[in-house]
């Protein structure tokens, strides 16, 4: 499904749009189970605003904004295992990553229409970090999306330069790394953004009249162990594709 261009285009510049990768039926059977997961953890004590926090907005603007997120939502619902393990997923993954494949976590992200809240710049790496910076992101896409309703925007071959100074390890700088630096990735539904964890990126806020739903996987190189015990997840590590190398007797923490 893509070419060798593309994957010298993903080395290069750090992220990869890959087109139709989810179709319709596909798309809508994981936006319904976004909306259960919505209902059931309003009725928890994990529903929360999961908007960042920081100066890089105006305090009575950023009041404002919400975030709904949860992370692991393949233990929530079957249509992300899927999507998780879907052959067009494999088919890049293998080529970008692979041959051995392993899934990190999941996080399903809703900004909502008018107050949907904005990513400052930043790297993933820092939250998670791995000793070969395999790891990456595949964003999948529910709703068509663009710069008004808070597409990601990357800068094209960040990767490269290693992990920058982050503000108290969340964010980089707002005024050295305006989101204004990045490169749109407008999308349409069913659409998957990769991108590795040094890659910069953020997205704006929700300022349209539609929901912006999507649901990031993150994936890695079974062989690029984390430097941190950090950010351990619900069942980690599930192989995607190939074969894990070593054997580990593993234990998760539930
Ligand atoms: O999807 C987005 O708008 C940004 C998500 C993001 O940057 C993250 O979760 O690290």
């Amino acid at each position: 499904m893509i070419t060798l261009e593309d994957v010298e285009f993903y080395k290069e510049n750090g992220y990869l749009l890959v087109k139709g990768v989810f179709n319709p039926q596909e798309v809508e059977e994981m936006r319904n189970a976004v909306e259960r997961i919505l209902v059931k953890a309003a009725a928890t004590k994990f529903d929360s605003n999961a908007a960042w926090q920081g100066d890089y907005l105006p305090p009575d603007e950023m009041k404002k904004l919400v975030l709904k997120g949860f992370h692991d939502v393949h233990y929530h619902d079957a249509s992300f295992t899927k999507a998780a393990i879907h052959p067009k997923m494999v088919d890049v993954l293998s080529q970008i990553i692979g041959p051995n494949v392993q899934l990190h976590h999941s996080k399903m992200l809703v900004k909502p229409p008018e107050n949907g809240a904005a990513f400052p710049m930043h790297q993933d790496t820092p939250y998670f970090p791995h000793e070969k910076h395999t790891m990456l992101a595949a964003s999948v896409h529910f709703d068509d999306s663009d710069m008004e309703n808070g597409c990601l925007c990357v800068i094209p071959g960040s990767h490269k330069a290693g992990l920058l100074d982050h503000v108290g390890k969340f964010y980089l700088n707002h005024k050295e790394y305006p989101l204004s630096m990045g490169t749109p990735c407008p999308a349409k539904a069913g659409d998957v953004l990769f991108f590795n964890y040094l890659t910069i990126h953020g997205s704006d806020a929700n300022r349209s009249n539609r929901t912006r739903r999507n649901v990031l996987f993150q994936y890695r190189d079974p062989m690029d162990f984390p430097t941190e015990e950090t950010h351990v997840n619900w069942g980690q590590g599930l192989m995607i594709c190939g074969e894990n190398l070593v054997y580990k007797e593993y234990k998760g923490a539930y």
